[in-house]
């Protein structure tokens, strides 16, 4: 954009030059990010999701023939070179043939997630490989041409829904099976033409699943990082207005499309490029800061990264549920949601292990969920002890260090609107006072917690602070001036 020339004031300069920072766009960031309506606030409020991750890549579980795929299981049909089994992709196609998951029951897998506490659900509709769990008019590719037969995505949205649980709909762009899709920008007039073949069958596809499940409230794309779709930004826009018009509230994180610069999540002007920032997987932001003012959320594997059912766990850390217990604080304490992957197994049923880790997540969740749903960031300093989370006047701290000496040291900046005037655990009242700490530039007041000294829980608690306005005249102490 042309500086303003001339003898103008320094102010209108000034805007000038802010204005020249400013890379116009066509295909840039709409008014996505902090939405304040009723979806967006109830997807702030869930917390915690599940993922499931299910396809025909769930038969194979990782391995073939005795010799073992080193990826993702749900990678496996790009299995290649010397250590892949004979003719591995045209086994791979050919595998929906025996995909029959004759233990699968939607109502069973949403009432263990309903127990785990997860209030939302992103289900694989269709991953790479192009499969897909619904019997799409689009391509012969899916379920319904499988000895199993019925809609697998229309059973999972009933039962969620039942349980009273939202369902999401992943979708990858990414598509091995289509003639058309291209992961390189096509250059040449017959690559184009299939390109465009593909985009049709895309948008199709995506229309499609919002007619057939009207009460899906988001897609969570995937599977869009190839340069042919990068190059695509007025078709995406477009695609993607289309489907917000066609379904009001729908919420869609920054994964999907790029703009006319390539650029992905955040735009040339650095704005958020969808609802939610959705660039978190298997790592969490380590701290506030990083994820400051955005919505977001973590998709999180229970082994260090397998989606799809792979049979084998045994040769790397599998998470227990204390651990996605105190990433879940942290997420939600940072206004995040953490989503705990799932991969169920060729015959539709989820292993022992995760079943283990529902189970005891949900009975901590349980005792927990006033700390995590509905919540939001505190705007404390993050304590020692564990996470804080808040909601009105109510603050939570989730406690996962407990302390040798039995005294939970709260600090509050002295600028902080509100201290704390009641505190409680599991229902019992708690001694609070507010200590001297002697002088120094420290911007905190303290406030002691003390803990009955038979207080030893065998797992993390959150102790619930009731605040009221800070009284400013007790917070200026007449001796800190150093
Ligand atoms: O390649 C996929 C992977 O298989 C899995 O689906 C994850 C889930 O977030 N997404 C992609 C990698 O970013």
């Amino acid at each position: 954009m042309a500086l303003a020339t001339g003898g103008g004031t320094a102010m209108a300069q000034q805007a000038a030059a802010v204005k020249t920072d400013t890379i116009p766009l066509k295909y840039g960031a709409h008014r996505t990010g902090n939405r304040n309506d009723a979806e967006m606030e109830r997807w702030r409020d869930y917390g915690l999701g599940q993922f499931i991750h299910w396809g025909v890549y769930a038969i194979p579980g990782g391995h073939w023939e005795g010799k073992s795929y080193n990826g993702a299981a749900e990678w496996i049909r790009s299995w290649g070179g010397n250590g892949a089994p004979a003719n591995w992709k045209e086994t791979y196609d050919n595998l929906y043939k025996q995909f029959n998951p004759t233990d699968f029951d939607a109502k069973k897998w949403a009432k263990q997630a309903k127990a785990m506490g997860a209030k939302y659900l992103i289900f694989t509709t269709k991953h790479h490989d192009g499969f897909c769990l619904w019997p799409s008019k689009y391509t012969e590719y899916t379920i319904k041409n499988t000895p199993y037969k019925k809609d697998i995505v229309k059973q999972v949205v009933d039962a969620y829904n039942a349980e009273g649980i939202d369902v999401y709909l992943y979708f990858s762009i990414i598509d091995w099976n289509h003639p058309g899709y291209r992961s390189a920008a096509p250059k040449t007039e017959k690559d184009s033409l299939a390109y465009e073949d593909f985009k049709q069958f895309t948008k199709n596809q995506l229309l499609e699943l919002l007619e057939r499940y009207p009460t899906t409230k988001g897609f969570w794309f995937d599977g869009t990082w190839d340069q042919a779709w990068i190059k695509q930004a007025g078709f995406t826009d477009a695609l993607e207005k289309e489907l917000r018009k066609i379904h009001p509230g729908l919420i869609i994180g920054s994964r999907f499309r790029a703009d006319e610069n390539g650029k992905r999540h955040f735009d040339s002007n650095n704005k958020l490029m969808g609802d939610y920032e959705q660039g978190w997987e298997r790592k969490l932001p380590a701290s506030y800061d990083v994820v400051a003012g955005r919505d977001w959320d973590c998709v999180m594997t229970i082994p260090p990264n397998q989606w799809g059912y792979n049979s084998d766990w045994k040769s790397s850390y599998v998470k227990t549920a204390s651990d996605l217990s105190q990433m879940l604080m942290q997420a939600v304490s940072m206004n995040g949601n953490l989503v705990i992957n799932f991969g169920p197994d060729g015959k539709g049923n989820i292993r022992p292990e995760e079943g283990n880790i529902a189970q005891q997540l949900g009975q901590w969740v349980s005792q927990s969920g006033e700390a995590i749903y509905g919540t939001r960031y505190a705007g404390l300093p993050k304590p020692d002890y564990g996470y804080y989370t808040k909601k009105g006047q109510q603050l939570f701290l989730t406690v996962f260090n407990q302390p040798v000496n039995k005294v939970l040291r709260l600090a509050i900046p002295r600028d902080y609107a509100d201290e704390p005037k009641q505190v409680t655990v599991a229902g019992k009242k708690l001694e609070v006072k507010r200590i001297d700490m002697g002088m120094d530039r420290d911007k905190n007041l303290y406030y002691d917690v003390i803990l009955p000294n038979d207080f030893n829980p065998k797992q993390p608690y959150v102790i619930t602070i009731d605040m009221e306005k800070a009284n400013k005249k007790q917070s200026t102490f007449g001796d800190a001036k150093t």
